[in-house]
């Protein structure tokens, strides 16, 4: 089974990426983000407490994603394997996948980080923001915060796949089709 992490930046590609791994390796997508704004989109008691926190820029609780994560994964007992996208995004999260992948006799394969310089992630945010209609996507300083929390709560999920030897890192900048092939390369030697 592959169980694959995709890590990076907000605006770094992962969504961009996602879609193509899924195509060609038939991994069930869970992107946390995808799975709130769905929960926003529904109104639910959930969606409304993530919406004012992701309007901000700022992480939801951890509780609430990898209760999110823990459903899905019950829901999909059968799949030929997963990939995490935008999740773990701390290291009580990467300690509770493991723990909830060890309960279906499962671990994580590989988690491929893609490297994007802050600017570039700025710009793309930016460009994105004029179409996708995402407030966290149509303000500098909301995405400030986002590069922010990333740097201060999510970068260490690398040094924790690190030690398990799992972690690879893929320059996220140039076309996305190459992007994919080096991507493909990391997952097909591990
Ligand atoms: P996400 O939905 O995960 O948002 P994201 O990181 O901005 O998206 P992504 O990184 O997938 O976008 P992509 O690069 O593909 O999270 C949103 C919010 O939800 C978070 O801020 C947080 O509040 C909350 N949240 C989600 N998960 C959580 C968790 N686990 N714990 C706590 N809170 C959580 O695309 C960006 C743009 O770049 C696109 O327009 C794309 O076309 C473009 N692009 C991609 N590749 C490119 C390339 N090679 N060249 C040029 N442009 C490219």
């Amino acid at each position: 089974m592959l169980n694959l992490v995709l890590f990076g930046p907000p605006g770094a590609g992962k969504g961009t990426q996602s879609e193509k791994i899924i195509e060609k390796y038939s991994l069930v997508h869970l992107s946390t983000g995808d799975l709130l704004r769905s929960q926003i989109k529904a109104g639910t008691e959930l969606g409304l407490k993530a919406k004012t926190l992701m309007d901000q820029g700022v992480l939801v609780p951890d509780e609430v994603v990898i209760g999110m994560i823990d459903a899905k994964l019950q829901e999909h007992q059968d799949a030929p394997g997963f990939i995490f996208d935008g999740f773990p995004r701390t290291v009580k999260q990467a300690e509770a996948l493991d723990e909830l992948l060890k309960s279906h006799n499962e671990q994580i394969s590989v988690m491929v980080a893609l490297l994007v310089p802050d600017e570039e992630l700025k710009k793309r945010l930016l460009i994105r923001g004029q179409t996708s209609g995402r407030p966290d996507d149509q303000n500098e300083e909301k995405i400030k915060t986002r590069i922010f929390e990333y740097n201060s709560k999510t970068t260490p999920v690398a040094d924790y796949y690190r030690q398990q030897n799992k972690f690879v890192s893929i320059g996220g900048v140039g076309e996305i089709e190459e992007i994919f092939e080096a991507i493909c390369g990391a997952v097909e030697s591990n």
